[in-house]
């Protein structure tokens, strides 16, 4: 009797938590969004706070504004000035010593104003590099190094695969404010974000693309190969830091670091953003050099993602000279897609967004927004350290010791995706440890897992649901990505005296994994022996779209559907039954690690029919009877993030 009241009771209290105290990631911080005035099309490349408080905007139009009290301080309205434009796609911007500099798709720009008018009367070009013309020829920057010099890096272009058309591209080069260029490592496929973190160390941020599983940061310096073979074509030329050529790259599927055991120029990514779960388009990279103005997460750096429109968290340390570190997320709900940030000089965060015409799941095209602290203190996992034989947690608050204590309250999955040339990859070895003990420390700021089964190279994925607040509250986010590159030397921790966990079952379990998919047949059913009634050819457009918004089919006819994806990136096709297609893309959200391997296509009676996930300029053909029941059916792209522009509608006529 006591225990079905205690269980009663302990129901009511995660119910009233539910509904009414569990904080939000906006209790903590706050969004705020500058207007921008009419006919100003803001779609932010790069953001620059200037010494008196301005905020420097330039914008893939090719423009350069001017922001005066970006802050609103006084409930005041922001001015927006024009201080340059016709530049093209000024995708970066720094400033120093009076001048804005920004990088152009072929050259390095300083933008000055002499006379003092507000307005750029000097546009020098600082260096210029050739360019081919492809769309996908960006270029980034320039971030400032320490020593003066200016990073720039310079993306693949896009070819059906990444392909280095001109010099140079697939590279970060550093350039002297007088004009002389260093290369400094290759491998880049598409660098949209780099940035140095607080000890002065180059970061960049990769996409997922051919050669790249997931999106990752990695930590680069002179002479480092960082893992597209793309760039290497130009390894011959005078000032190249690196002999390795394309064809000394194996393209075998094995992951990364282990490659690099061979190649022992190719660098593995520090931290690595599993895709689809911490983003999809990794962006800008930024430390948190604000001291304590901005939150607890001092000295760590902040990563946005374009596609999701986030911001996520990352805790670097070093373990035998190799950066690795976790991920955590931090911050989603931004208007458009993250694409820059800057500390404003009160120590808040400027996040300057575009969705270049591709989408985002903020829904506007552009946007300027402050991320303001409120001062409150979030219960979050602040730190992730790897042990000998574990991980050490710190966290922002003092934590339930019992409920921290207990080794159900985790759960640890490594994986690692694959290195070639397709276009990502799926997460793959995929197994779990075993939380074998916990020791939370008497002031409760921190706890010490110890683990079988952690891997080194992989990441681990580490899930604390059960961990809780000494004043009851779950953690804001109760997830962290470890990319664990060396596993520390020493001593391991006793386990006399710590919770222990009661089930020794198996150290190492393999994740089930593919699920048959019966809803997707590629090849003509053998009864169908005069063939399809009708086949049906849907593709893609730029701007996540299919190209064919309705297709009529009559009940119970015979349908072939070709699904061409013609795109530079994945997709897939699921037909779901009437009204359903949001939720179905909502469970493909939720599949998680799962997601991959299951085309993104969730196990529901929702789902009619489907293609697999299909690679860039690859095609299916799915066979199917279309549905008895006349009616308005429709087909949507699952992959995250796609649903809301990539769908359209199949309809039933009666025979
Ligand atoms: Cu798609």
């Amino acid at each position: 009797m006591r225990s079905l009241s205690l269980f009663l009771g302990l129901l009511l209290v995660t119910a009233t938590v539910h509904a009414q105290t569990v904080p939000v990631e906006d209790d903590y911080y706050k969004m705020i969004t500058l207007p921008i005035p009419e006919g100003v099309v803001l779609e932010v490349g790069g953001l620059a706070v200037m010494p008196d408080g301005r905020l420097a905007v330039s914008t893939r139009r090719g423009e350069v504004w001017l922001v005066e009290n970006p802050a609103m301080d006084g409930g005041g309205r922001p001015h927006f000035s024009r201080f340059a434009h016709g530049l093209h796609e000024a995708l970066g911007l720094a400033y120093r010593d009076g001048a804005l500099y920004t990088a152009q798709r072929s050259e390095l720009t300083r933008l000055t104003d002499r006379n003092g008018d507000g307005r750029a009367d000097r546009y020098e070009t600082v260096y210029a590099w050739p360019l081919e013309g492809n769309y996908h020829e960006y270029s980034y920057g320039p971030v400032f190094r320490r020593d003066g010099a200016m990073l720039v890096t310079l993306n693949l272009a896009w070819v059906g695969y990444g392909a280095s058309l001109s010099p140079w591209r697939g590279w970060t080069l550093a350039i002297t404010p007088d004009g002389q260029m260093t290369p400094v490592a290759s491998g880049m496929r598409s660098p949209a974000g780099f940035g140095l973190n607080t000890d002065g160390e180059l970061f960049y941020a990769e996409n997922q693309g051919d050669w790249v599983g997931s999106g990752y940061i990695t930590h680069v310096e002179t002479g480092d190969f960082v893992g597209n073979p793309a760039g290497l074509r130009w390894s011959h030329l005078p000032g190249s830091t690196l002999t390795l050529k394309p064809e000394d790259i194996p393209d075998t599927g094995e992951p990364l670091f282990e490659v690099a055991k061979d190649v022992p120029a190719l660098k593995p990514p520090a931290v690595w953003f599993p895709h689809t779960i911490l983003g999809i388009s990794t962006s800008d990279i930024l430390p948190d050099s604000t001291r304590g103005a901005f939150g607890p997460f001092a000295g760590q750096l902040l990563v946005g993602d374009q596609g999701h429109s986030k911001i996520a968290r990352v805790f670097l340390e070093k373990i035998d000279g190799v950066y690795q570190g976790a991920a955590f997320p931090f911050r989603e709900g931004f208007a458009s897609g993250v694409l820059r940030m800057a500390w404003g000089v009160d120590g808040s965060l400027y996040v300057g967004m575009t969705n270049r015409g591709w989408a985002s799941t903020g829904k506007a095209p552009f946007g300027l927004q402050r991320l303001v602290w409120t001062g409150k203190m979030p219960f979050e996992v602040k730190t992730m350290r790897a042990m000998p034989d574990g991980f050490e947690l710190e966290f922002t608050k003092p934590v339930d010791r019992q409920a921290a204590g207990n080794p159900a309250a985790y759960a640890v999955t490594g994986f690692i995706y694959k290195y070639h040339s397709t276009y990502g990859s799926p997460p793959i070895n995929q197994e779990e440890g075993r939380i074998r003990g916990v020791m939370v420390s008497d002031d409760g700021m921190k706890a010490r897992l110890v683990i079988d089964g952690l891997r080194e190279g992989y990441i681990h994925e580490l899930k604390m649901p059960g961990v809780r607040s000494a004043d009851g509250l779950p953690l804001l986010h109760d997830v962290a990505y470890y990319t664990l590159n060396r596993i520390p030397e020493g001593e391991s921790l006793n386990l006399a005296g710590m919770a222990t966990s009661g089930n020794p079952q198996r150290a190492k379990t393999a994740i089930a994994s593919a699920t048959p998919q019966p809803k997707r047949q590629t090849t003509m059913p053998a009864a169908w022996t005069g063939g399809p009634d009708v086949t049906v050819t849907i593709a893609t457009e730029p701007s996540l779209k299919f190209d064919t918004d309705a297709i009529d089919v009559v009940a119970g006819s015979r349908v072939a559907l070709v699904f061409n994806n013609d795109d530079d990136m994945l997709h897939n096709l699921v037909i779901t039954t009437p009204g359903t297609e949001d939720d179905v893309a909502m469970d493909a959200l939720r599949l998680g690690l799962q997601g991959h391997e299951m085309s993104y296509v969730p196990d529901s009676d929702a789902v009619l029919f489907h293609t697999a996930l299909l690679e860039p300029e690859t095609a299916e053909t799915i066979y199917f009877t279309a549905p008895t029941e006349p009616g308005t059916y429709t087909f949507v792209c699952t992959f995250p993030g796609h649903a809301t522009t990539m769908r359209g509608t199949l309809r039933v006529t009666a025979r």
